[in-house]
């Protein structure tokens, strides 16, 4: 699996991946699914919001256990944060039929689209859309760095915008859903364990600062005469980083956008995106408080203006205390004692949570490095998590 997954959308020039939704690479992301999935004879989906779904057995008996993540990166992206779900879970359906056992439940492995938002910017929209969390209209407003709607984008990838939206008939026929993803942090290194269970998301989200000030020749302009939006978004940065440190949080700046962006010009417009997170939504919102007051600060002192627009946010997940503790009772046999841990990365299930019971199971990543070409898991940790999920599928569908 993982040979024909492996040139999609890769770049040569980073060795990271570029699978953006509903691009050309996520449209071979989405054949290289349906391949995997009649291969297995299963029953192929999209569904209205275009999620892809396989099934084994009859997907309106209802209580299914469903398994999967997505097949979409981020701007070159490794090759684990998602993939390793989806191939976990076709390698864990082959386990399963390898040690014959007959199944009670539907089951089904699923590709949500567009996890990452690296193209629209909001994370999630296919979980989102299903789940009700993101209206039809909201997201028709969506646009790409190019001012492609979404919409737009669907229609051209072949898929019928017109029909997105909540579907909780859907979600209502899933009994469980178990997403296995690569670990984005060395908790499961320090404790040399390959496989660890999720309790909690933190609380995050995407604010867009935008600084206004005035463009203007950068030979001739006295400093004093200037009002340079880069100089405010600099000191916020900075200010950023401070807040994080003060509060216990943490705060990134990955993304700027500056017009006119020429070299010899003083900016009109620096736009940058805040990504923000911490453990407890209080803390992230006392730290977002501080960025914005001193955002506000160092505008001021520039002569420039601040427009501050919240584009996403996720409050706090704790997965169910129910499937989480039965995924450590059943892996207890094989594992022994599974470490609990939190993350500060988004997930599909954490947006599901919220309609269905759900759980994760994380696998080591040797130097906790993701969401760059450089992520990375060991052969040996990534048949652990197939293994673990083979374990908790034949409990929760077969017994
Ligand atoms: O950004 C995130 O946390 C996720 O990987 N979508
Ligand atoms: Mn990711
Ligand atoms: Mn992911």
């Amino acid at each position: 699996m993982w040979r024909s997954l492996r040139p999609i959308g890769r770049s040569d020039a980073s060795g990271g991946y570029r699978r953006y939704a509903w691009t050309g690479a996520d449209a071979d992301c989405r054949l290289w699914f349906r391949m995997q999935a009649e291969a297995r004879r299963l029953d192929v989906e999209t569904d209205r919001n275009g999620n892809q779904w396989a099934w084994l057995g009859d997907p309106a008996a209802g209580d299914a256990v469903v398994t999967g993540s997505h097949l979409d990166s981020v701007p070159d992206g490794g090759a684990f944060d998602g993939p390793l779900g989806v191939v976990s879970a076709f390698a864990a359906l082959d386990e399963l039929r390898a040690r014959g056992v007959s199944f009670r439940r539907p089951l089904a492995i699923v590709n949500f689209g567009d996890e990452e938002g690296a193209r629209f910017g909001l994370a999630c929209v296919g979980s989102r859309l299903a789940a009700g969390q993101l209206t039809k209209e909201k997201a028709f407003e969506l646009r790409d760095a190019d001012g492609i709607s979404l919409p737009e984008a669907m229609e051209a990838a072949g898929h019928d915008p017109e029909s997105i939206g909540a579907d909780p008939e859907r979600l209502a026929r899933v009994g469980a859903f178990v997403e296995l993803h690569v670990e984005q942090g060395r908790a499961l290194d320090l404790s040399g364990d390959p496989v660890g269970i999720a309790s909690a998301i933190w609380p995050h989200g995407r604010w867009r600062l935008d600084f206004h000030g005035e463009a203007n020749h950068a030979g001739t302009t006295r400093l004093v005469d200037r009002r340079d939006p880069m100089l405010p978004y600099a000191e916020t940065v900075l200010a950023a980083r401070r807040a994080a440190e003060l509060e216990g949080a943490v705060a990134t700046f990955g993304k700027i956008a500056v017009e006119p962006n020429g070299v010899n010009a003083i900016p009109s417009l620096v736009r940058g995106w805040l990504d923000l997170r911490a453990a407890d939504e209080a803390t992230l919102s006392a730290t977002l408080g501080g960025i914005h007051t001193a955002a506000l600060e160092h505008a001021e002192r520039h002569g420039v203006d601040l427009a501050l627009t919240r584009e996403s946010y996720t409050p706090v997940i704790d997965f169910q205390d129910a499937l989480r503790d039965e995924l450590a009772r059943i892996l207890a046999g094989s594992l022994g004692k599974v470490p609990v841990l939190g993350t500060g990365a988004g997930h599909d299930a954490g947006i599901l949570s919220a309609s269905v019971p759900t759980a994760m199971l994380f696998v080591r990543n040797p130097t906790g490095v993701s969401h760059s070409p450089a992520e990375s898991a060991a052969e040996d940790d990534c048949v652990a998590g197939v293994r673990a999920l083979a374990d908790v599928l034949e409990d929760l569908a077969c017994r």
